[in-house]
Order: C-alpha cells, then sequence, then structure tokens
C-alpha cells in the first residue's frame, strides 16, 4: 500500500469546498494527531470561510491547549448544530468516537473519513486511509495543498503536534522521509519545533512526576527482560495528586529498557476495568495482541480495556506477551 492517489485528495478536497459547515470529530482518549489534525484543518476551513464546529466525546488534556481553536470542542452532539459535512480524523472506528456516535455520524449528511489505521471501517463516503502516513497529519498537509490552503503558523503548529506525537518525536519505526518533508516544509513556513516541544514536553505539573515515581516502583521484568511491566492504581492519585492524563507517557518508560522488545502499562480505572497500553521495538505486533479483548491500534503502539481485576490484567499481559514471543 502506498500513498493515495491524486484523485482520493481531490475527491477529499472537492467534499470540503463544496461544504459550507463542517464538524471536525477526534477520537475518544484524545492524542496529539486526532486534536492537531482536525484543529489545523478546521483553523484553516474557518480562514477560507467555512463555519466550523469541533467534536470530542473526551476533554482535551492540558498539554494540547494551546491547539489553535482546541478551546471550542464540544463534548455532546446535542451542543452541535447541523452541518453539511462531517470530517472524522485518525478513526476509522464507529466505537472510537464516543458513546453518541449514533447521533453524531447524524449531524451531516456527507462525511468525510482521514485515517492511517489498519482494520477500521471506513466511515466516510470518501476515505483517506493510507496505513503508511506516519500521522493523519501528514495526510492533512497533503490535502491542505491540493485544497491550495496556505498553512499559517497556528496551523503548522497543529500539524507538527500530530506528527511529533505519533512519531514519539521522530523515534518510533513509522518516522519516515515523507513525514520528514511535511516538517522542513512547516518549518520553512515559520514553525520553530522548539516552542512546540516547550508545550509539549516541559509544561508538565509536578504531581505528574511524583506519579511517574511510584509507577517505576512496580517495575517488573519478566520474559527473560524482553517484557516490562508499569502499573498505576487508583490509590496512587489520592497519594500524590496527580490524575489519569498524568498517566499519558508512563508506557515509554518501560519500552525505553535495554533489552525490552514490549512495554506494558496497565492503569487500574475501577474494580474490574483495566486500562491497558503497549508498546514493542518493531518485533511483535501489539496491535494484534490486543485484538481478541477488544483493541486496537498500530503495529508498534496499541491498546485495549480489560475487563477485569488488576491482578488478573497482569497475568493476561504476561502470558499474551509470552506467547508473542516465542
Ligand atoms: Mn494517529
Amino acid at each position: 500500500m502506498s500513498k493515495p492517489t491524486t484523485a482520493l485528495y481531490k475527491d477529499a478536497a472537492r467534499l470540503i469546498q463544496n461544504a459550507e459547515r463542517i464538524v471536525f470529530a477526534s477520537h475518544i482518549n484524545p492524542d496529539g494527531d486526532t486534536l492537531g489534525s482536525a484543529c489545523a484543518l478546521a483553523h484553516l476551513a474557518k480562514q477560507a470561510g467555512k463555519a466550523v464546529q469541533l467534536f470530542c466525546w473526551d476533554s482535551v488534556p492540558e498539554e494540547y491547549s494551546f491547539l489553535v481553536g482546541s478551546a471550542g470542542y464540544r463534548s455532546k452532539v446535542s451542543e452541535l448544530t447541523p452541518a453539511d459535512l462531517l470530517i472524522v480524523l485518525d478513526c476509522s472506528e464507529p466505537w472510537r468516537l464516543g458513546e453518541e456516535v449514533e447521533q453524531l455520524l447524524q449531524v451531516a449528511p456527507r462525511r468525510l473519513n482521514i485515517d492511517h489505521h489498519a482494520g477500521g471501517t471506513p466511515l466516510g463516503e470518501v476515505n483517506l486511509i493510507d496505513i503508511t502516513a506516519a500521522a493523519v497529519g501528514v495526510l492533512v498537509h497533503e490535502l491542505l495543498a491540493e485544497l491550495d490552503w496556505q498553512i499559517d503558523l497556528p496551523a503548522a503548529e497543529a500539524l507538527y503536534t500530530a506528527i511529533d506525537t505519533d512519531t514519539g518525536s521522530f523515534r518510533y519505526p513509522n518516522t519516515d522521509a515523507r513525514c520528514l518533508r511535511v516538517v522542513a516544509d512547516l518549518i520553512e513556513s515559520g514553525l520553530r519545533p522548539n516552542k512546540v516541544a516547550e508545550r509539549l514536553y516541559e509544561s508538565n505539573r509536578p504531581q505528574k512526576y511524583r506519579l511517574l515515581g511510584k509507577a517505576l516502583d512496580t517495575l517488573e521484568l519478566l520474559h527473560d527482560g524482553q517484557l516490562a511491566l508499569l502499573i498505576v492504581t487508583e490509590a496512587m492519585y489520592a497519594e500524590t495528586g496527580a490524575s489519569v492524563e498524568d498517566t499519558a507517557e508512563i508506557v515509554d518508560y518501560a519500552r525505553g529498557i535495554s533489552g525490552v522488545e514490549v512495554g506494558a502499562f496497565l492503569r487500574q480505572d475501577g474494580a474490574e476495568k483495566v486500562k491497558l497500553s503497549l508498546r514493542s521495538k518493531d518485533g511483535v505486533a501489539v496491535n494484534d495482541l490486543v485484538k481478541p479483548i477488544g483493541g486496537g491500534g498500530h503495529r508498534c503502539a496499541a491498546g485495549a480495556t480489560f475487563t477485569g481485576t488488576l491482578a488478573e490484567a497482569r497475568d493476561w499481559v504476561v502470558e499474551a506477551v509470552g506467547k508473542a514471543l516465542l
């Protein structure tokens, strides 16, 4: 699979050009890609005279509050006014749009899906889907060229956020020449990567570090040091003053250990619910691993919600990763 055809970009651009009112939808547990892509495209659509609205079932994490227009995100479909076009970004699975997905899909008669995840159900009449794209931000940048819309600094920062976060700041295997060409173009339009990095990575609350300390204390190395496990229990929030949002990057510390093939992070979300995050170094396809329990993601970064206790979730991960490492 390679880059989508010019005809597909043209079809997507035509849908946007013909719409006057557009709703941009981001997925649940929003990340820098779904938010940055939506904010950039919505901002430039607004400049082009469109009426724009942003939707995400979950609230926007603090570190992304600098993204242009992000304060306008709505989390209830009833807060949206009917539109001509719904654009779903970084997601092609209805359940990842939240509990009001049925109503959301009715907000506009036409739909465009822009995504880079494998194995979803394309949601649009036009589906600009490319699993080889490092981030949806790359696809949006290419679409903007087709639309002939000039990228200003706020849009450049939002697209850079999308690409930086989905490539682990250009460390993950999906980092390619194509996404770096987009970044080069954004820099030429005035972007300063260090400014975005400061907002994303150097604006943390101290509580986040206190929670990280507790999480790192739970470190377990299994399967000859190829699996690293880190855990956050509900009690740790009260002990540190941190919140669920402060757990987002903990899994990277698990993968970051020498010799580790799979890093796992388990977050207790109630007595019978555990949020699993898995990261691999390119050897194990962690998205395949979580498929049987309804999870998804990419080859090197995937997640799932496990129903059961923390101990059961831990055992499941140890066994599943053990089989995958054979
Ligand atoms: Mn993405």
